[in-house]
């Protein structure tokens, strides 16, 4: 099985490769949907990943991503990380990288142009569309920082349920699921759309989908081949 996923990434002209919180699992970053560990076995999504929440809660949701930023700060890239990163290094225009991932690992291995359809938890934003006195140099510490004159907070740069994808970011990753003749999705639940759907584009236009998770997905159905083990074990193998 791995010797055969070995050779269509060999033969493949163009790779599309599609990430989750599992790929990041073995750097210790807790994923969203496992029963026991995952972030969302304890807090429920829609009281902390949406802009109605922040909006009744700011302190509360600014809080807890501050927490997910010092936790993230603190992991590295892990192999899975850096043999991608790697992949991509020695064969240039062969791969293109979508993640719905904020920890800006992939990026932190190596690969810079990653389509990151979710944001980066490392970056804020203005709630409000910013008026004049929204200034980066008089921004107001606080838990949300604001703007000392009209009050507009500061926001995590991450994508909540019901905000669109970024856009230029999203038409890339369909262009590359489209026009890809393999495609690896790695970590994912395949719960949330869009970016669950690229899987079955990139089907539906041909192309070969490979699921690396040691769990069944939804996406499955669409995979010639599903590879039951953690992304940081079987992906230096693969990409070597
Ligand atoms: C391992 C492993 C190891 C463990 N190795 N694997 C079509 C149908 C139905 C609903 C919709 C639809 N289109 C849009 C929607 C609505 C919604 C949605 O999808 N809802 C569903 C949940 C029902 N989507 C949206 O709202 C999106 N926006 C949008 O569509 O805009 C248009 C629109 C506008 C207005 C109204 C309606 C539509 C935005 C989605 C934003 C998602 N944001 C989050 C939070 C980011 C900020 C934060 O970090 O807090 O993104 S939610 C969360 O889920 C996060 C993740 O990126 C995302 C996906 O999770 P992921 O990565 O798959 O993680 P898990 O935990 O689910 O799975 C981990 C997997 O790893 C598991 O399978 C494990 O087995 C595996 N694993 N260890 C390999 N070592």
């Amino acid at each position: 099985m791995y010797d055969t996923v070995r050779g269509w990434i060999r033969e493949a002209r163009h790779i599309a490769v599609l990430t989750g919180a599992g790929m990041s699992a073995e750097s210790g970053v807790p994923t969203f949907r496992d029963s026991q560990s995952g972030l969302w076995a304890r807090f429920d999504p829609q009281e902390l990943a949406t802009e109605a929440a922040f909006r009744a809660h700011p302190q509360r949701v600014w809080d807890w991503y501050a927490h997910r930023r010092e936790m993230i700060a603190r992991v590295a890239p892990n192999a899975g990380h850096v043999a991608l990163a790697a992949f991509a290094r020695r064969h240039p225009g062969r791969l293109t990288l979508i993640t719905q991932n904020v920890d800006g690992l992939h990026q932190r291995a190596g690969n810079t142009d990653a389509l990151a359809l979710h944001g980066n938890i490392a970056e804020d934003r203005w709630l409000e569309a910013p008026s004049a006195c929204c200034q980066p140099d008089t921004i107001e510490a606080g838990h949300p920082p604001r703007c000392p004159v009209c009050g507009n907070l500061r926001r995590p740069g991450v994508v909540w349920f019901g905000e669109n994808l970024p856009a230029v970011a999203l038409e890339a990753a369909e262009h590359a699921v489209s026009h890809c003749d393999l495609m690896l999705v790695i970590g994912t639940s395949g719960e949330v759309y869009p970016a669950a759907g690229l899987a079955f584009t990139a089907h539906q236009s041909g192309a070969r989908v490979v699921i690396i998770n040691p769990e069944p997905t939804p996406l499955d159905v669409v995979a010639e081949q599903c590879l039951r083990a953690p992304a940081a074990v079987c992906l230096p193998s693969l990409m070597a």
